[in-house]
């Protein structure tokens, strides 16, 4: 078995666990696993192999001896014991919105339904109506939501299609009169990479118009529920939203309930109880008989709980709130302490504006120092630089510096392709004459593991290298990751002082968060950058810097916060 099959058969078990009616505790402990098994840079049978399972995240004895027990025989006993209890086939039920766990057993027991086609039939045969707790319009609207799933699939989205929506619904909303406070809540505003659905929050004290307003909305292509303080609707790109309306009074533990992460709130109420309190998304209540105390800010809520405030892209139950208990919370990047962008491109190659254009733009967006790197001849549909255009192109960038004057400057870099073979696209004489070198893949992503770790374990070992792009090539939800060691290539990465990017294009956030995680760990440098082929691009370094957050990347570790000298003179220590 591989990672992906070992982790889809823990997500399995959470599910139906869940469905069993067992403790949340253990819902997530598999559900957390699976995570960090999918997401482990490493071939989970070679970390299997070294004893080192229970260096994993999540993973304690009883999980490692699972993992071992699939690996080695290919079954898993106490699946196959669980699944004669509650079918496996029967976790899809939970694919539909408005369906959970509990329902799930019910559909399971009272009709005997044991998969998402059964579902459908029973539902358009009006079966779930007589049900407990259901009615013909529940029952419509279930059939709504399987159409939906139908139509649409549950995909997650990238976060870069859903943030820029939620966002201006949002702004939209915003000027209701009576509306004093908005926000986007869920796993958009963690900045997670996809998100299944959007969740906006409003306060406002007359919530009818703010409802009516929404349902409303352009972006909306249909609604599936409607309540007085409560709407869900599908926007016409099948993406679904849920807006609630709320007083302004309970701001502060709405929104902590609604941000998440579920693991994240789970570990609070605990802390909460220990603490005297009964903990919800309405505030705190102490559980001897005092009052309630409300929460207007999340600040106020986390200060009851006598912890410092945590950032949203924290929130995941990765070891923040021991930290917070600690008052040992990672000082994470923020995007003010961003002065420079090291990969961007021009006319000279793929991208829409000139050198000087493009200096501008970013100079305009905050940044005090770039690199101009355009891709290298082989990537001809990129329009690559031959080295003679590439020497021109160092003029270009000297008379552009002229004109820019002492407040600015411009690095001659280049994005050099690290080609099938392995070897670079210009010979190392060419590399010395630049001030910034990144090497990347963009060709034969699907050789196997060995090969594709090795290209870029070639760039790495290359003096001239000073940085590898995009490390893993993917594309969220187009173009799966290269299939690389990762370990290794970040364990080479601090050894040479090589630095990884953090790509912001929040179709790539790649490096992604459980790496740049560990890139901290090893003390490797990242830099976050825009790859940017037009001036409104450099609007997309928040999603970088959100990415780094939740891998809890501090400034010192981020070279695009350095001064301009301090960079150079790493460039010249690199070995
Ligand atoms: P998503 O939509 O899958 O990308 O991820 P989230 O985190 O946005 O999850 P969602 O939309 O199901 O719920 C939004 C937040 O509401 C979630 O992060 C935490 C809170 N929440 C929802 N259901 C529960 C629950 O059963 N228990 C707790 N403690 N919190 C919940
Ligand atoms: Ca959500």
């Amino acid at each position: 078995m591989n990672n992906r099959e070992v982790a889809h058969t823990f997500v399995t078990i959470a599910d139906m666990l869940a469905i069993r009616g067992d403790n949340i505790h253990r819902v997530l402990a598999y559900r957390r696993a699976a995570e960090a098994i999918q997401d482990l840079g490493q071939d989970i049978n070679q970390v299997s192999a070294a004893g080192k399972l229970t260096d994993i995240p999540g993973i304690g004895q009883t999980l490692a001896d699972k993992i071992n027990e699939m690996l080695t025989t290919g079954h898993l006993a106490f699946y196959d014991k669980l699944a004669q209890e509650i079918p496996p086939s029967l976790v899809e039920l939970l694919r539909v919105d408005g369906i959970g766990p509990k329902r799930a057993r019910q559909l399971y027991d009272t009709l005997g339904v044991t998969n998402l086609d059964e579902l459908a039939q029973a539902a358009r045969a009006g079966k779930l109506r007589e049900l407990p707790k259901m009615g013909a319009k529940s029952e419509a609207k279930l059939i709504k939501a399987i159409a939906e799933l139908e139509k649409h699939g549950d995909e997650r989205t990238p976060l870069g299609t859903a943030w820029p929506l939620a966002h201006e619904m949002l702004t939209a909303l915003a000027s209701i009169s009576g509306v004093t406070k908005t926000a986007v809540a869920g796993s958009a505003r963690r900045m997670r990479e996809t998100v299944h659905d959007i969740d906006l929050l409003i306060a406002a004290d007359d919530a009818a118009p703010v409802m009516d307003a929404f349902v409303n909305l352009p972006q909306v292509e249909s609604v599936s529920g409607q309540g007085p303080t409560k709407a869900s609707v599908t926007l016409v790109n099948g993406l679904q939203v849920d807006l609630r309306v709320l007083p302004a009074d309970r701001w502060g533990t709405l929104l902590l309930y609604f941000t998440g992460s579920k693991a994240h709130n789970v570990h609070l109420r605990e802390l909460a109880l220990k603490q005297g309190f009964s903990l919800n998304e309405y505030g705190f209540t102490p559980t001897d008989g005092r009052a309630e105390i409300l929460c207007a800010t999340e600040e106020e809520a986390y200060q009851t709980l006598g912890l410092p405030y945590i950032l949203p892209t924290l929130r995941e139950d990765r070891g923040e709130i021991e930290a917070a208990l600690a008052n040992n919370l990672p000082d994470v990047i923020r995007i003010e302490q961003i002065i420079s962008d090291l990969h961007m491109h021009t006319t000279w190659s793929d991208g829409k504006l000139s050198v000087l254009d493009m200096a501008r733009a970013a100079q305009e967006h905050g940044r005090q120092y770039i690199a101009i790197t355009d891709h290298s001849a082989s990537l001809g549909i990129a329009h690559g630089l031959t080295v003679e255009r590439l020497r021109q192109q160092a003029e270009e960038i000297h008379q552009a510096n002229e004109r820019l004057g002492p407040d600015f400057r411009i690095l001659h870099g280049t994005e050099v392709e690290i080609k099938a073979d392995g070897t670079l696209d210009y010979p190392d004489e060419v590399l010395a004459e630049l001030d910034f070198v990144i090497a990347a893949l963009h060709v034969s992503l699907k050789q196997p593991r060995e090969q594709m770790t090795q290209r870029i374990l070639n760039a790495i070992h290359n003096p001239h290298v000073d940085m590898i792009a995009h490390p893993t090539g993917r594309l969220i939800g187009e173009r799966p990751p290269a299939d690389l060691d990762m370990e290794a290539i970040l364990q080479a990465a601090a050894q040479t002082g090589t630095i990884l990017e953090l790509n912001a294009n929040p179709h790539r956030l790649d490096l992604k968060d459980i790496y740049v995680r560990r890139a901290m760990e090893l003390g490797v440098k990242i830099a976050i950058n825009t790859d940017a082929h037009n001036a409104d691009q450099f609007d997309l370094l928040h999603f970088g810097v959100g990415t780094a957050q939740r891998g809890w990347a501090t400034a010192v570790n981020v070279v695009n916060t350095w001064p301009l000298a301090q960079l150079l003179a790493w460039l010249r220590e690199k070995s």
